[in-house]
């Protein structure tokens, strides 16, 4: 069934509604959630007709959403710059064709606190959802009240697909099931769970010699055995089909996720003599307090540095996001090929970024620029902005009341997140809310358009200007000069805090208000000092 554009004149309405009723609610409870609201309704007010315009497309039909995530993918991509070797024509070529977000960060560095808020539209702080879950585990509530992305469009008309990793949960196939039943028109998760362990090289790249979590090898299987080219096939299937319905087609990417293991034409493309290593300063915990030098992994630095493996870990990262590219570019090119690319939103993001060795650190799972900075994509193929970069901060919290709006769906009272349609018609017009990363309760981090400003749960700070410190070495928060800057920033933080869900929680691996013991770090740092790391 089309829709016709008497259906969706009522939208607006509906949206701007939406807005109100979030900010009132919000009054009662958050200070900072109803000063983000209220700033919201005015632009959403003073935009009626933007929104208009936004809804009532050429073709008079609700547009269909390409959502593209990728695991793990920091901004190691050509059109980021954060590795000069990065391989990324597909993802650099969207860019430029869309709105490309410089300064977008994740709500949380990690899989599952970030994709719960993200897919839900909720910040840990109002969800409580802060560390690791399994959502088969949640009461039920949750989901009576809480409805993710795909849900919601499926039930405003819309067919929604699903393949890889969108929400993060275990790969059991009955739990895969039932969250997919409830989500996905159709999906090909559990086909996925028959494909055969890629067969790696044990003789190149470094870790494990077999297809395990700390491999980074090349592998030597057919292309049609991994993962993630089954999941940008299944995208090409999907655009290739009649459509009677608006879509959602969901296309969730498993690399650069570890195992770091890729076909090895894609190691070819960066030969490790050539390989360069981030650049990091020894020393730069030194000026940090503990809670934040916590979330370095001091074991693995000293491993990759004394067994000179840095190299490996950063070749075969660059090889996965290279794979993960080309299944991006697959899916891109199928709809450009189809009757839907004139009416089709595409938003690629990666769901937080990843460490190489800065700050004593490999994997995510801090508050520094490299875990919470990620690509992030937005081309509405109407949008007389494409092509222009947007410099404001964002968090991909933003990309649920952004693409309901998109699509004319009632906004949640609980979402959390700033509509980006008028950034997307203006990136250059900025944004001066800061993004907020949060690990753990009472551990956050807030990006501004030059300033990071963290402060943990002992009330312990960081701050860096990234005017002349895009790597934060030189930590600025006990300086009397900046209090000013400080005093600005915290407005921002959050007033109230959810107390920490615990039906469900699988993995809690952060130093935080509700595990507060910096004992067992302490003296990991002693024993390191003591084999010679140099840390301060
Ligand atoms: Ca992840
Ligand atoms: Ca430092």
């Amino acid at each position: 069934m089309f829709y016709d554009a008497n259906a969706i004149s009522k939208y607006p309405e509906i949206t701007a509604r939406s807005f109100v009723k979030a900010a009132t609610d919000h009054t009662e409870k958050f200070q900072i959630m109803n000063r983000k609201h209220t700033i919201s309704v005015l632009a959403s007010m003073s935009l009626i007709l933007i929104f208009n315009s936004c809804m009532e497309r050429t073709s008079g039909q609700k547009p269909n959403i390409l959502f593209i995530a990728i695991d793990d993918m920091n901004d190691w991509i050509g059109v980021l710059g954060g590795h000069p070797m990065a391989r990324t024509p597909n993802i650099d070529k969207l860019a430029g064709q869309g709105v490309l977000f410089t300064n977008a960060h994740t709500p949380a560095p990690a899989c599952s606190p970030c994709r719960n808020a993200i897919l839900y539209g909720m910040q840990p702080h109002n969800s409580g959802l802060y560390p690791f879950y399994d959502r088969n585990k949640l009461e039920p509530e949750f989901f009576e009240k809480h409805k993710s992305l795909m849900e919601l469009f499926r039930a405003n008309g819309y067919n929604t697909y699903g393949a890889g990793k969108i929400h993060h949960g275990n790969m059991k196939r009955a739990s895969i099931e039932r969250f997919d039943s409830l989500e996905f028109t159709e999906s090909i998760n559990t086909q996925l769970l028959e494909l055969p362990d890629p067969v790696v090289d044990s003789t190149v790249g470094t870790g494990s010699k077999e297809f395990r979590k700390m491999c980074a090898r090349p592998s030597l299987s057919p292309l049609e055995d991994h993962v993630d080219y089954n999941i940008s096939k299944f995208g090409v299937e999907v655009l290739k089909r009649k459509h009677e319905k608006p879509f959602f087609l969901a296309v969730g990417f498993i690399k650069p996720h570890l195992p770091f293991v890729a076909p090895k034409k894609y190691f070819d493309m960066f030969p490790r003599e050539e390989i360069r290593k981030t650049q990091v300063r020894d020393d730069d915990l030194a000026d940090l307090p503990w809670v934040a030098r916590s979330n370095a992994k001091l074991n693995d630095d000293y491993n990759y540095r004394s067994k000179n493996t840095w190299e490996d870990w950063i070749r075969a990262y660059l090889a996965c996001n290279a794979y993960t590219d080309e299944n991006v570019g697959r899916v891109v090119e199928a709809l450009n090929s189809s009757p839907y690319k004139d009416n089709t939103i595409i938003v690629l993001w990666s769901d937080h970024g990843y460490h190489f060795g800065e700050k004593r650190s490999h994997r995510k799972f801090s508050l520094w620029e490299e875990s919470t900075r990620v690509p992030f994509i937005i081309l509405d193929p109407e949008n007389a902005s494409n092509g222009k970069v947007c410099d404001a901060p964002v968090s991909l919290i933003d990309i649920y009341p952004t693409l309901l709006n998109y699509a004319g769906i009632e906004i949640p009272e609980y979402s959390d997140g700033l509509d980006l349609t008028e950034l997307l018609q203006s990136p250059d017009t900025g944004r001066k809310i800061p993004a907020l990363t949060t690990w753990g309760r009472g551990n956050y981090s807030l990006r501004s358009f030059n300033w990071r400003y963290t402060v943990y749960f002992d009330g312990s700070e960081e701050l860096y200007n990234h005017q002349n410190d895009p790597y934060e070495w030189d930590n600025l928060a006990e300086n009397p000069e900046y209090h000013q800057i400080k005093n600005e920033l915290k407005k921002y933080l959050p007033a109230t805090e959810a107390p920490l869900v615990m039906q469900g929680k699988t993995l809690h691996n952060i130093v935080d208000a509700d595990q507060p013991s910096l004992d067992k770090f302490k003296k990991l740092w002693s024993e390191m000092q003591k084999r010679g790391m140099n840390l301060e």
